[in-house]
């Protein structure tokens, strides 16, 4: 019973939950990726340009872009991202990029 809580307890400090606030770095880590992402300039992501998003976000480790390129879930993720389903992606449609 003891160990059954130790295991929990480690769990929990293990596994960052998706609904906590990211940090101001990450925010900024994830901000930068956008940009460099947007090749185009026009503050808003092709499908191209979000993949392009999705790689440099896994390599800093943000959010799910690792779990989305391990998948090759790409066009999963860009379709859920694109909320008003125009074909890009604004900064205000990725909860990752969005300010509170
Ligand atoms: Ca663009
Ligand atoms: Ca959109």
């Amino acid at each position: 019973m003891k160990a059954m809580i130790l295991i929990g307890a480690t769990m929990a400090v293990a596994m960052p939950s998706n609904a906590m606030a990211q940090s101001d770095a990450e925010r900024e880590a994830a901000q930068a990726n956008f940009r460099q992402a947007d090749a185009n300039g026009d503050r808003r992501l092709s499908r191209s340009e979000f993949r392009t998003f999705i790689d440099a976000n896994a390599e800093d480790g943000l959010g799910r872009a690792s779990a989305v390129r391990r998948l090759g879930a790409y066009d999963r993720a860009f379709d859920r991202a694109d909320r008003n389903g125009n074909g890009v992606v604004t900064p205000a449609e990725l909860s990752v990029v969005q300010s509170d």
